[in-house]
């Protein structure tokens, strides 16, 4: 019966790592496949590593709840993840790859009178930088998730909501998978299993690697590692201002579908969308202790099942099927650090947090610009490791909608 799946392909090649290469990028998640996938499709850079001490896509980049959306209040900010997501709404066309982007709209509620303030002062602020946005009344709430509990003698009574009606969610690993496939038949190499343990420093300057599969040289490395940036920078003797949280998820049995948009409460603490397999995805705050390990503690699971079952009142009925935890490396200020670092030729893109899922496609294209020019792309010139020298913090912790 499966005669006819055979003589498959590999989507992307895995050759030896080369002794050299222009540029590697250390981290195969999305973040790091999109920057080689730009550097050899924007920059004609075409020989890139990409470095991946375990499976593609296996760190954060499959492990998230997957909501994309730009409603962030800062102009640096909004502008950055609306660049993504104009980015998002072609990807599958640009890498010929169904990354299930479904632009479903996605909800932040409010509870309180300092939440819908808040609200407010967000949405308008979006419109003014050409970012989609809406208040919505408990009405139109109801109209559309007609499950949410609204009032009544609800604990958290919703006063409103923002909604982005070009936001959704799209296929974790497909993202992977799209740039991975795009970037090799572009001539870059994606090498697995191969972790870096080392960066060879010589007079100020990056000059390479040293991985568990030997020394690969490059005058430009760019370090693409979420949860253990921190770590790797250790390796240059950087401090980088990151701690890294675990942050969990979980998904109950398949129902027939229930909910066709996507809902954050800041304040309750659970965000909730419906995948295309019936699952609800359900997604937690941060576990506020630091951790390398990808699990997380029943309380927050716990926490996070009461806050659904308070917005949700129907689905304490469901059963679970799977939790897990990826680790998030949060910044001071909840935005990303994105530039070049006192190390010649050493670059990293790291801080994304809790959120940092739907900036992919955009993170990969401004990081790219970054280490092609040696010099940031302007999407990302504020968000470099000075700010937290010069204070130009982007304090987007209201906006990032998942608790830490
Ligand atoms: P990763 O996919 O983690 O890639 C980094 C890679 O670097 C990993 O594969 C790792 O193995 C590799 N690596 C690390 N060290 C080394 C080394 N020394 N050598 C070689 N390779 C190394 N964001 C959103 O926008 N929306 C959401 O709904 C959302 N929900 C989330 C829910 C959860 C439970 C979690 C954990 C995160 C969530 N996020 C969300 C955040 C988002 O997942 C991340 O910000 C984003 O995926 C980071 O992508 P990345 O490619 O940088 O990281
Ligand atoms: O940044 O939108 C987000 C998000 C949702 C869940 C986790 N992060």
């Amino acid at each position: 019966g499966l005669g006819h799946h055979q003589g498959w392909q590999p989507a992307w090649r895995s050759p030896q790592p080369e002794s050299r290469y222009d540029v590697i990028i250390v981290g195969g998640g999305g973040h790091g496949l999109a920057t080689a996938y730009y550097l050899a499709s924007v920059h004609g850079v075409r020989k890139v590593a990409v470095l991946e001490k375990g499976y593609l896509g296996g760190g954060n980049t499959a492990r998230n709840t997957t909501i994309i959306r730009s409603n962030y209040l800062w102009d640096e900010s909004s502008q950055l993840y609306e660049h993504a997501l104009k980015l998002w709404e072609g990807l599958s066309q640009e890498l010929n790859f169904n990354v299930m982007f479904s632009q479903r709209g996605v909800m932040n509620l409010g509870h309180s009178l300092q939440d819908m303030r808040d609200i407010e002062r967000r949405v308008n602020a979006n419109l003014l930088n050409g970012v989609d946005a809406e208040v919505l009344s408990p009405r139109e709430i109801k109209e559309r998730v007609p499950l949410i509990a609204i009032g009544g003698d609800v604990r958290y009574p919703i006063l409103g909501a923002s909604y982005q009606p070009r936001g959704g969610v799209a296929r974790h690993d497909a993202v992977a998978w799209g740039f991975a496939r795009a970037a090799s038949a572009l001539g870059v190499d994606i090498i697995e299993e191969c972790e870096v343990t080392g960066l060879l420093i010589e007079d100020g300057r990056v000059r390479g690697v040293q991985t568990g599969r030997g020394e690969i040289r490059a005058d430009k490395v760019g370090c693409v590692a979420a949860g253990n940036s921190s770590t790797l920078a250790r390796m240059a003797g950087l401090r980088l201002p990151l701690e890294s949280h675990p942050l969990q998820a979980f998904v109950s049995e398949s129902l027939k579908p229930c909910l066709d948009t996507v809902v954050m409460s800041g304040a309750v603490h659970g965000y909730i969308s419906q995948s295309d397999k019936g699952e609800l995805v359900i997604g937690a705050g941060i576990d506020s202790y630091l951790g390398y390990g990808q699990r997380g503690s029943p309380h927050v699971i716990e926490h996070t099942a009461a806050a659904i079952v308070e917005l949700f009142p129907s689905f304490s009925r469901l059963r679970m099927n799977r939790q897990w935890g990826g680790i998030v490396d949060v910044s001071p200020d909840a935005c990303p650090i994105i530039g070049k670092t006192r190390i010649q030729g050493l670059y990293f893109n790291c801080g994304w947090g809790t959120g940092g899922f739907k900036a992919t496609p955009g993170s990969g294209h401004v990081f790219a610009h970054t280490i092609a020019h040696d010099q940031p792309h302007p999407l990302n010139a504020a968000f470099s490791l000075e700010r937290f020298a010069s204070g130009r913090l982007i304090d987007e912790h209201g906006a990032a909608a998942v608790a830490h």
